[in-house]
């Protein structure tokens, strides 16, 4: 089978045939490992390697002896350096005609297409993902350089003639580039949140320096490449690597005219102050964490809320911010949901995600398997482990951070593991009688991204989409109760913690917030 007539992997279509995908990685995986791991990756500004700053090792979360690559922690010269070359470079391509703009941005999905394999594989090796977890993250990223392009073209380009207040004054409305982005991404989605961020900001005519997470900077550099391969202008936009270190001279630095950042509540809303703190407040488009709860009533199909219960609260092993956290089932069915639950968790592969059968890889680092720790320690004490609560040792998995997928029934409802965003596999359990307490309950958490319901009962379903508080609702789906979200499909909207604007990725009002409204008011005699 040629690679075009392939299967695309997303996140739901769970039940088609993917050997064919499966043999290519076969022999993708032992190619980029060969290919690409190991080498040393400098920042690039203005279409030039800068090695700059100190070089750090960034090792494998699936085998601590297995090194990524180096990477130079940027400092402030080398981001003071790259928004200088965004700045020279944006101009013109602000003053592109915007098909122009999309015609080369439509370029570099194309590259990413080209490339998604080898995309997917380094995803695999640098962040721990299951094979069709990365997969399926290298054709969200394809499909939202698309849908980003088709937003600007069907808005024709953000230009509308508006009313006449007299018959010779001309009216125009239209969203015009900030200038220069700061880009912060996360380790989780190193494909699809990277170059959802740097998309938007390019098609809406705006310069980018991009900073990939510490934990992400192979699949930054490749993105970079993909980048560089479709012809984009030099300087436009830029790689630079780091800690939060980096992330911090960017936010403080003054010729930023904002961010787009995903990623933890607590970094997020730093980014919102700091931003605040120069000549004056810079726009930040933040998407931050979930704490997103399912509901399964009396009406629902168990097996299916089993399933997709599952696969949100343990697909790339609970590191998600649509990860599903919390679970209200209704007393009656509690204990054939708890069992089935259970039972199909107890099945789930763990190991080194190469592995065809792997569903969950490692943790991403040790500070994650300490917070790990600590909730099971927590969790053991105040209430009580169905099942997991261990790491995993032994041939295979002592040089990772190898977790079980856990599920704790019997805390309190206002437990702090019932409230806080673990990004882990760890999965808490209430049970109610009156579903507009647990939705009250639900809700009574400080984030609102995704939920779930499953249920039988049309009136059940509505009194969910009403008073569900999060930006992304989904009824009865096997492949996933809160995650799985696709461009051009399901918008990814953070209420409350998870988000400021009220607008989110992947939908249709993305891209106007990388753009500014001006009115053209024209007097002609
Ligand atoms: C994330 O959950 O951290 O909806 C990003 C999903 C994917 C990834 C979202 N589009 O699950």
């Amino acid at each position: 089978m040629s690679r075009a007539s392939l299967p695309r992997v997303t996140y739901s279509n769970t039940h088609a045939d993917f050997s064919g995908v499966h043999a290519l990685l076969d022999t993708m995986i032992p190619q980029v490992t060969a290919d690409l791991l190991g080498k040393s990756w400098p920042h690039r500004i203005a279409g030039e390697d800068v090695a700059d700053g100190v070089l750090y090792d960034a090792w494998s979360p699936i085998d601590k002896r297995m090194l990524l690559g180096r990477f130079y922690n940027g400092g402030r010269a080398v981001v003071d350096q790259a928004v200088k070359a965004a700045r020279a470079a944006q101009p013109g391509w602000a003053a592109t005609p915007w098909p122009q703009r999309l015609a080369l941005i439509r370029r570099f999905a194309d590259r990413l297409e080209a490339n998604k394999f080898e995309l997917a594989v380094a995803c695999l090796l640098e962040v721990g993902k299951s094979r069709l977890e990365a997969m399926g993250e290298a054709e969200e990223a394809i499909d939202l350089v698309r849908y980003y392009s088709h937003q600007m073209e069907e808005n024709h380009g953000f230009v509308r003639p508006m009313s006449r207040a007299f018959a010779n004054e001309e009216t125009s409305d239209r969203l015009r580039p900030y200038g220069v982005f700061g880009v912060i991404a996360p380790f989780n989605f190193p494909l699809a949140l990277s170059v959802s961020m740097i998309s938007a900001a390019l098609i809406a005519g705006n310069g980018v320096v991009y900073k990939p997470s510490e934990f992400a900077g192979l699949t930054g550099a490749l993105i970079m490449r993909a980048a560089e391969e479709a012809g984009l202008p030099p300087g436009l936009f830029n790689l630079v690597c780091g800690n939060g270190e980096t992330g911090l001279a960017m936010v403080e630095h003054p010729e930023f005219d904002g961010f787009g950042f995903t990623g933890s509540y607590r970094v997020g809303t730093s980014i919102l102050r700091a931003a605040a703190n120069g000549a004056y407040n810079r726009p930040v488009v933040v998407e931050m964490g979930g704490k997103n709860p399912t509901y399964v009533t009396a009406s629902a199909d168990i097996v299916r809320a089993a399933r997709g219960v599952m696969r949100s609260a343990f697909g790339l092993q609970g590191q998600k911010c649509s990860a599903g956290s919390k679970v209200y089932v209704h007393a009656d069915v509690k204990q054939d949901f708890l069992d089935t639950l259970v039972q199909l968790t107890q099945t789930i592969k763990i190991g080194d995600p190469a592995d065809i059968s792997v569903f969950m890889g490692p943790l991403i680092n040790e500070a994650s398997f300490r917070r790990f720790e600590t909730a099971c320690a927590d969790a053991g004490r105040d209430g009580h482990i169905l099942t997991g609560g261990k790491r995993l040792s032994g041939a295979g998995y002592d040089h990772g951070f190898y977790v079980e997928p856990t599920i704790v029934d019997g805390l309190p409802a206002d437990h702090h593991l019932n409230k806080e965003e673990l990004f882990l596999p760890f999965l808490t359990i209430q049970s109610f009688t009156d579903l507009s307490l647990a939705l009250a309950d639900g809700n009574a958490v400080a984030y609102g991204l995704t939920a779930g319901c499953y249920s039988q009962d049309q009136g059940e379903i509505e009194q969910f989409l009403d008073h569900a508080q999060a930006g992304a609702l989904y009824v009865n789906r096997a492949s996933g109760a809160t995650t799985g979200a696709w461009p051009g499909i399901q918008t990814f909207c953070g209420w409350k913690g998870s988000g400021v604007s009220g607008k989110g990725g992947l939908g249709p009002y993305y891209l106007q917030q990388f753009m500014r409204e001006q009115s053209h008011t024209i007097w002609r005699d």
